[in-house]
This record gives C-alpha cells, sequence and structure tokens, in this order.
C-alpha cells in the first residue's frame, strides 16, 4: 500500500506541471517575459526524491531532496524544446537531467531518469552549467563546467574548474571525450563549443582565468581552435568580449548560450558580473561577431539584456541571472532560456527580427556619465521634436 501523503503531493505537482504559462506584463519592446518559472525543483519527480515503499520510509520522507534546478542548457530536437538542467541535490552536488516540452514556455517534465556521465575523472567533483551545441559534424555536443578540489595549496576550499564535454545523437547516450586542455589558462568555466569548423577545426568560446572565482588577468571571453575534439587542446586563446571598467563586465563575463547565427553575425547571449557591497550581480547581455571571423565582435549593445527583476532576484545566490541556453525555432522564435539567483529556470521569447533589431541597432555604451547622458538628451531631442512634428 501507498502512503497516503503520495497522492496527495503527486496531485500537487501534477497541477504545477499541467500550468500554462503566460506572458507577464512586462515591456520593453525586446523581449517577453512570463508568469511562472519553467523549471523548478517541486517539477523534480517524486521517485528522485522519496522511497515510495512505506516499510522502508513510513513516514514518506524526502530521502534525497533537491535544493534548484537552474543554468539550464537548450535545444529543440524534432519539434521538442529540451532543457538540460543543472539540478542541485540537497548535498550541493549538481548534475544534469533532460526535461522536454511541447511548445518552450510550460509543461517542461524530466525524463525517468537524471544523466549518469561516465566516471572518467577521479577528482572532479561537481559538474554544472551545460551548453549544448548541434555541430556540423553531426554530433549534439555538451560542454560544462567540471570542478575539482584544488590539491597544491593548503586550502580546504581550493578547487579547479575545467570544461568538460560530452556528445550524443540523442540526449540519451552520452560519450564523455577529454576534458578541454587550454595551455595558456590554468582555469575554465563557462566554455561554448561553436557550432561550426572554423578554418576546418573545431572552435571553443573560453573564459580564461587565473584563480577559480576571479579572473584576474583574464580580460574577458577568449576563443581557440582543436583539431581533434576527442582529445581537444587549445594552445592560443584571443579575445571577444572584453571586461571593461565600469560596465555590466567589469568583474568577469562569459559565454552563455551557443551563437546564434543570423544574415548579419553570430549573436551571442551571455553574461555580465560586477561586483557590489552585496556580493557579485549577474546579468545577461548580447553581442554580435563577424560571420566570417567569429571571433571579432561587430556590435555591441550597451548595458544589460536581462537583468535579475522582482522575485527573481531572490534565491540561493542572490541578485543572479544566468544563461547557458536558448533555442530558435522554425518560425524564428527565440527561446532565451535563463535562471534566477541558481535556484529555478525561465524563458524570455522575442523573435529573430527583433533581437537582430537589438544587437545591431541599440547604441554602444559611451563609458563615461556625461557622454551617456549627452547620448541620452539626442535621444530626448529626436523625441520631443517628432512628437512636436506629430501633434
Ligand atoms: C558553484 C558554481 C559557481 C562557482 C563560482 C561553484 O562551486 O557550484 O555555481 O558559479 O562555484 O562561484
Ligand atoms: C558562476 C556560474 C553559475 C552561477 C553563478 C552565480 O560562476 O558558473 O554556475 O549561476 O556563478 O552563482
Amino acid at each position: 500500500m501507498m502512503h497516503e501523503r503520495y497522492y496527495v503531493e503527486l496531485e500537487k505537482q501534477k497541477k504545477l506541471l499541467e500550468r500554462k504559462n503566460v506572458k507577464s506584463d512586462f515591456y520593453n519592446g525586446v523581449f517577453d517575459r512570463y508568469e511562472y518559472p519553467v523549471l523548478t525543483r517541486d517539477m523534480i519527480p517524486l521517485t528522485w526524491r522519496y522511497d515510495l515503499n512505506p516499510e522502508t520510509n513510513p513516514y514518506f520522507m524526502e530521502r534525497l531532496g533537491i535544493n534548484a534546478v537552474m543554468n539550464s542548457g537548450a535545444i529543440e530536437l524534432n519539434g521538442k524544446y529540451y532543457l538540460v538542467a543543472r539540478i542541485e541535490g540537497n548535498d550541493r552536488k549538481s548534475f544534469f537531467g533532460v526535461a522536454e516540452s511541447d511548445n518552450g514556455i510550460d509543461g517542461f517534465h524530466f525524463w525517468d531518469y537524471p544523466i549518469l556521465l561516465d566516471d572518467v575523472c577521479p577528482e572532479e567533483t561537481n559538474v554544472y552549467d551545460m551548453r549544448l551545441t548541434k555541430h556540423e559534424d553531426g554530433y549534439i555536443y555538451g560542454v560544462f563546467c567540471s570542478e575539482s578540489k584544488d590539491t597544491s595549496v593548503n586550502d580546504l576550499s581550493a578547487a579547479v574548474a575545467a570544461a568538460g564535454i560530452v556528445r550524443t545523437k540523442d540526449l540519451k547516450n552520452w560519450e564523455r571525450l577529454d576534458n578541454l586542455v587550454t595551455l595558456n589558462s590554468p582555469q575554465q568555466r563557462n566554455v561554448v563549443l561553436h557550432p561550426e569548423f572554423v578554418d576546418g577545426k573545431y572552435a571553443f568560446y573560453t573564459r580564461p582565468m587565473d584563480d577559480f572565482i576571479e579572473t584576474g588577468s583574464g580580460g574577458g571571453i577568449g576563443f581557440g581552435l582543436c583539431d581533434d575534439i576527442t582529445h581537444a587542446v587549445i594552445d592560443e586563446e584571443k579575445m571577444t568580449s572584453l571586461r571593461k571598467y565600469h560596465t555590466i563586465t567589469e568583474a568577469k563575463n562569459g559565454a552563455g548560450a551557443t551563437p546564434i547565427k543570423t544574415d548579419k553575425g553570430w549573436i551571442h547571449i551571455a553574461h555580465g558580473v560586477r561586483n557590489t557591497a552585496a556580493g557579485l550581480r549577474y546579468v545577461i547581455y548580447a553581442f554580435a561577431t563577424d560571420l566570417n571571423d567569429p571571433s571579432k565582435v561587430i556590435a555591441e549593445p550597451s548595458g544589460l539584456l536581462i537583468g535579475p527583476r522582482g522575485e527573481e532576484r531572490v534565491g540561493d545566490v542572490s541578485n543572479v541571472v544566468f544563461t547557458n541556453g536558448a533555442i530558435v525555432n522554425e518560425n524564428n522564435e527565440v527561446f532565451i532560456y535563463y535562471a534566477s539567483s541558481d535556484t529555478r529556470m525561465h524563458v524570455a521569447t522575442t523573435t529573430l527580427d527583433r533581437l537582430i533589431d537589438y544587437v545591431f541597432n541599440t547604441p554602444s555604451d559611451p563609458g563615461r556619465s556625461v557622454e551617456c547622458v549627452a547620448q541620452r538628451c539626442d535621444l530626448i531631442r529626436k523625441n520631443l521634436e517628432f512628437l512636436e512634428k506629430n501633434k
């Protein structure tokens, strides 16, 4: 006999999974926000958390609780929307699980089992933030952060971040390849595989950093090529989108969603970080790189694209929005998946035309208050003249 509480919890979850998502009244013309998150910890199957057998679990207790569902890679396959979510157990260890939806904005439900990666790195303690790339070689690649304890120093919390690589054709069978080696950067997080070969090689966006948290001399988002994806080694990283003083990327930045190909260039949706008295603040920004040289920045709209708002601002790591996945469907609708405060997943939607307009026609940041005010006064003057003419 099942514990009676099982049915109560199952019903609660069913309602949550069937809840229709609706656009919120947020407006900026660039993208729409939604009323509800697309994934939360309450959507994790009960079978992942409870022991359903009353003989071994008479109180119907969660035996392996889930703390958060966040930073998800995203991909569309055969008309369905898939997220490979970062799921964090109560034990602080993250792992990946596939959630599927028919429309990309609601109805996401997890498959029966999370992804069990090949255990190839005995020192690896934690994995998170997978980016999914449909590569022109025919595979779907997942690039994620593989974190290990740093045993070279006498500090319990010292860690080393590297980029792990897996590949699949169906999101079910995953082949683990060697971790990426970047000869000039001791640490890597936020690595993204470019979907096309560049000069006949695999191309990665990297994020060179000296230290586990601080990027140190790392100037921003890097770019490097490698010959063999099964033993990926990058010997030279050049810089693309740079960190800049007194901007949203001052403390660090990193690639997010796999770049989106458009007629005008590759569109990147990334994250920027600045330091504040209340800790690091993460926002999402966009830029474009050249179609022929995907490392060369050709458009840099000013400031943030998505910042944490309302309830998004509060969570395990407050004041954070983070993206590592976006989908463009066959109608050129764009779904930007982002997590808030390392706690839950949301979607923002727009269209490819709007995203292109935003990236290429938003003025860039002149860099100083006085010039920013002049830029705004110019807009106001034109608007007042326009209003006058159209009275
Ligand atoms: C956490 C990540 C975080 C990173 C840097 C890791 O241990 O799991 O969520 O981004 O540290 O703070
Ligand atoms: C990081 C990321 C994310 C996380 C963010 C805020 O450096 O890699 O995992 O969302 O910090 O904690």
